[in-house]
């Protein structure tokens, strides 16, 4: 059977803490996901987290401000449609991530990302630099997200910037403010944003990326939604560790029969 990876593809993953996939989804796919989207925005259907919910930096103040019903992610994603389960669980997806993380089978997570990304143009904020693995409690800090785009994604509407190599560093606890983001005022820190590079993508691209690669995004400065489906996933071997945010539903083996 082919590689669906090349060994250079791998090595620049393995290196850079992310790798892009162009067009690995396709226009219907794509065309699909978006009509469903849309029919779940207005009024958004639950479970649904707020920009107001997440006091970035640009967040409406509260639900009652003007823009404070701005949806932020559309949750549950995986349970939320059967298309999005198809690409969950699509050949596409499964085999690269299992050659990424040297496993026989992926699971993916139900209790984090796993949501539709939505940034409205006027209420949508900024996500300051950090690394998902502050979200999740596992066995080893070896998980993967898998970032779609549904539509073109950009500095200017608030598309991800990532830092490469960024996954391989240690940084000491003083390097992080108290909610685990990059502290600006530090020098150091300010040298490695400087390295930062944007995934430019366009609808259907895939953005493969290491729980520990240093990432952020602006606000979208256009006007129009910008809609991401992410999921994150890893090998059925590394475990939640039990009564954590990432133990509280059940991971879900991918790439078999559904
Ligand atoms: O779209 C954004 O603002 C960034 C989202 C992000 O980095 C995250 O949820 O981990």
């Amino acid at each position: 059977m082919s590689q669906v990876l090349t060994a250079d593809q791998l090595k620049q993953f393995n290196e850079d803490g992310f790798l892009i996939e162009r067009g690995l989804a396709s226009g219907e796919l794509i065309e699909k996901m978006n009509q469903v989207i849309d029919d779940s925005v207005n009024p958004a259907l639950a479970p649904v987290e707020y920009e107001a919910d997440v006091h970035y930096p640009g967040a409406p103040e509260s639900k009652a401000a003007p823009g404070g019903q701005t949806p932020r992610r559309l949750l549950n994603a995986y349970t939320r449609a059967s298309i999005f389960r198809q690409w969950a669980n699509s050949e596409a997806v499964v085999a690269r991530l299992k050659l990424m993380l040297e496993c026989n089978r992926v699971m993916v997570s139900q209790n984090h990302h796993n949501c539709v990304m939505t940034k409205h143009p006027g209420y949508s904020s900024v996500t300051s630099w950090h690394q998902d693995i502050r979200y999740w409690s596992f066995d080893h800090p070896e998980l993967i997200s898998v970032w779609l785009a549904l539509g073109p994604e950009r500095i200017e509407n608030g598309g991800l910037l990532l830092i490469p190599g960024s996954h391989q560093l240690n940084l000491g606890r003083g390097r992080l403010d108290a909610a685990l983001f990059l502290r600006t005022d530090i020098q150091e820190n300010r040298d490695l944003i400087d390295q930062a590079v944007p995934a430019q993508l366009e609808a259907g691209d895939t953005l493969f990326f290491h729980c520990r690669t240093f990432h952020a995004a602006g606000q979208n400065e256009v006007d129009l939604v910008k809609k991401s489906l992410v999921y994150t996933y890893h090998d059925e071997k590394n475990r939640p560790i039990p009564e954590t945010r990432s133990a509280v539903h059940t991971d879900v083996i991918v790439g078999e029969p559904l």
